[in-house]
């Protein structure tokens, strides 16, 4: 036989094999036959180097490392999925549809896989480039991780040309895999199957994603119309090409059929060998589809009903109380640690003492938790037939836990207060907050040394800052001749700050970032936020009563406006010096605070910092026990060991760059 027609039939008996085993999941011969066969392509295609071939399976162990990934430009933009969160908003959109269409249309529902959208693009039935999603318009090509994945198939039953778009995903037991391997390595775990798959696909090095077995299902075609007429029929021509496809679709043509069928995998998706975290529901005729076209950002005739967040039941071991910057005290339980939603949760706060009381919450209560936002944990309820009789009632402290002032409540406010303007424990946070990024954003002036600074008595208010000197830094300890200098320099070049910064420095209550910068915007200078009324204040649109009469009492006090006087001498600027972007509240991280250690490979810490504050974190440079997440990268050393021990949520390099794309 012709050496080209031996690798011919080669190549043909290895995707038909490999076809059964990962899409079918039903092999036809044993591992060693495949490998027999594989051991022999392999053999011809490196004695016979004009015989190789970029769809040959012997493709999918992972080529060179690429130097970065190549943009590509969607043709057809990659649009994300409206979502719905009840059966309520599930009839309304039914109702919408069938409102426009005049009738009721055929629908698929199918399930919404919890991986990485992606693109395959195949000429000629040959898999010709996979990309990302990205920001749905430009995504990155990663073709060559994409074929590692061997549910894509390299070359198609027949030579079509089209895109296909589906997920890429990390199987369940992939995923446990892949974390007990590092845990034993003592590498940082991923989060969840959908992190790891992201973090995989975007390794230059293939070698990596090849190692992941990862899967994929196709979801869509497109540009479709001379093939099929609908979306069902795309996904049964899809499979008869041989792509992966899940079975797991159905048509229906109600909204009680849909909610059925949903209903049918909120009890199914444990038992699934991989993640959903919903369901997407889809008018089946291309027809229809064009029908009701699209908005900015999603098609009008698809829509994901998302699953509620994932619940677990933990004990409550304890609960301690610290003292913020505007003297709230916040009561936080620490748990017996337990997964949820891919992480490790060991504490949730308490909010104050009416949660509790609502809750009906003690220590060893036995209690629910979810992730709200699947980010946060939250307590949902106590399981009150499970209490033994051991359970403690959780006092409400009535002295301040740092400086034991009796703590006030006020008449209508659910916080417990210490209200002692020299409470060492707020003057601290006060000064943390101040050089915060998103506040001053002073540089090397991470928590330990702003605590340093504060118990060595240099620094009590934060105009003392101003005022610090080179020799008074150089005697303390672990403070060298170039930090000082850079530390120096961090706090001058603050002074420079443009007036929303150092109005939402001063930490007024209820003042966040978004509120500062329309004040600052509208007013332009301290001098007349100062003066201002509650009536000039609510004037501007988005500060309603209580945050413009939490400012008006902020500056009524002397120490405030000496404060501002201190501030002003020490030179630093109290004007708006231009337009900012507003900060959105809504945003992905607000109120998150971020760590950033180790060696990252993709970009430095400081661009990955900018990146996590434009999706609202505020970046700090130490661990403690109000970080919400540590970024660490290669040889992360004792912040990573420190955020352990604090229970707080960890993110390895490949985590971070998946949800960063994410959010592209
Ligand atoms: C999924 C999934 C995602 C329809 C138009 C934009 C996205 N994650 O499983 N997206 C879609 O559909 C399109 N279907 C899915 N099954």
């Amino acid at each position: 036989m012709e050496m080209a027609e031996r690798v011919e039939a080669l190549r043909k008996k290895l995707n038909q094999y490999g076809y059964e085993y990962y899409v079918l999941d039903q092999p036809s011969v044993p591992d060693s036959e495949y490998d027999r066969l594989m051991n022999e392509l392999i053999d011809i295609e490196t004695d016979y180097p004009e015989l190789r071939s970029p769809d040959s399976p012997t493709q999918r162990v992972g080529g060179a490392p690429l130097d970065a990934f190549v943009k590509v430009t969607h043709d057809t933009p990659m649009l994300s999925l409206g979502n719905v969160f009840s059966k309520g908003e599930l009839v309304e959109w039914v109702e919408r549809i069938e409102k426009d269409l005049g009738y009721s249309p055929l629908f698929v529902a199918e399930l919404k896989f919890d991986g990485l959208a992606v693109s395959l693009k195949y000429e000629d039935g040959r898999l010709v480039r996979g990309a990302t999603r990205g920001d749905g318009t430009t995504g990155e090509d990663i073709t060559q991780n994409l074929k590692t994945i061997h549910s894509i198939p390299l070359r198609l039953n027949e030579d079509v040309t089209f895109e296909v778009r589906g997920e890429a995903y990390m199987p369940k037991r992939s995923f446990e895999h892949l974390n007990d391997e590092r845990e034993r390595l003592g590498e940082p775990l991923f989060a969840n199957p959908r992190n790891a798959a992201a973090g995989s696909l975007r390794q230059l090095d293939s070698k990596i994603a090849a190692s992941r077995n990862l899967a994929f299902f196709a979801y869509g075609l497109v540009s479709p119309d001379d093939l099929v007429a609908s979306h069902d029929e795309a996904l049964a021509y899809l499979e008869r090409l041989g792509i992966a496809v899940s079975q797991a679709y159905t048509t229906c043509h109600t909204a009680d059929e849909l909610w059925d069928y949903i209903e049918t995998y909120v009890t199914k998706r444990s038992e699934l060998p991989y993640e959903i975290d919903g369901i997407v529901i889809k008018v089946a005729a291309y027809e229809e589809q064009e029908q009701l076209g699209f908005t900015a950002k999603s098609p009008r005739w698809a829509v994901a009903y998302k699953f509620p967040a994932e619940e677990v039941v933990t004990t409550i071991e304890d609960v301690d109380f610290s003292v913020g910057r505007t003297g709230k005290v916040t009561p936080r339980a620490r748990f017996a640690p337990v997964s949820v939603a891919g992480s490790t949760v060991t504490y949730a706060t308490l909010h104050n003492e009416d949660f509790i009381k609502e809750k009906d919450l003690h220590v060893f209560d036995r209690v629910i938790i979810k992730k709200a936002g699947d980010v946060i944990p939250a307590v949902v309820s106590a399981i009150v037939s499970e209490r033994t009789g051991n359970e403690q009632e959780i006092v409400f402290p009535t002295h301040c836990p740092a400086c034991d002032s009796e703590l006030v409540r006020l008449e209508g406010e659910a916080d417990h207060r210490c209200v002692n303007p020299e409470c060492p424990a707020q003057l601290l946070e006060g000064l943390i907050h101040f050089v915060s990024r998103p506040a001053m954003n002073i540089d090397g002036l991470g928590e330990k040394v702003i605590t340093q600074l504060h118990e060595t008595g240099l620094v009590h208010n934060v105009a003392d800052l101003y005022r610090l000197d080179r020799e008074a830094l150089l005697a303390l300890e672990r403070m060298g001749e170039t930090s000082v200098t850079n530390l120096l320099a961090a706090i001058d070049a603050s002074r420079q700050n443009s007036l929303e910064r150092v109005l939402f420095a001063l930490g007024i209550r209820l003042v966040g970032q978004k509120a500062a910068t329309l004040i600052a915007e509208q007013f332009e200078s301290m001098e007349r936020i100062m003066t201002a009324s509650v009536e000039d204040l609510t004037a501007i649109d988005g500060i309603g009563t209580k945050m413009a009469e939490s400012i008006t009492l902020y500056f009524e006090k002397p120490e405030a406006r000496d404060l501002v006087a201190e501030l002003a001498e020490a030179g630093v600027n109290l004007t708006f010096k231009g337009t900012k972007r507003p900060i959105d509240t809504d945003a992905p991280l607000a109120g998150k605070t971020v760590v950033l250690t180790g060696k990252l490979h993709e970009m430095t810490r400081g661009e990955a910092g900018k990146k996590l504050e434009l999706l609202g974190a505020s970046v700090t440079g130490s661990v403690s026990k109000n970080t919400d997440l540590l970024v660490a990268g290669e040889k992360a050393g004792s912040k990573l060991t420190k955020a352990e021990s604090l229970g707080i949520e960890v993110w390895d390099e490949a985590a971070l760059l998946s949800f960063l794309a994410e959010q592209e």
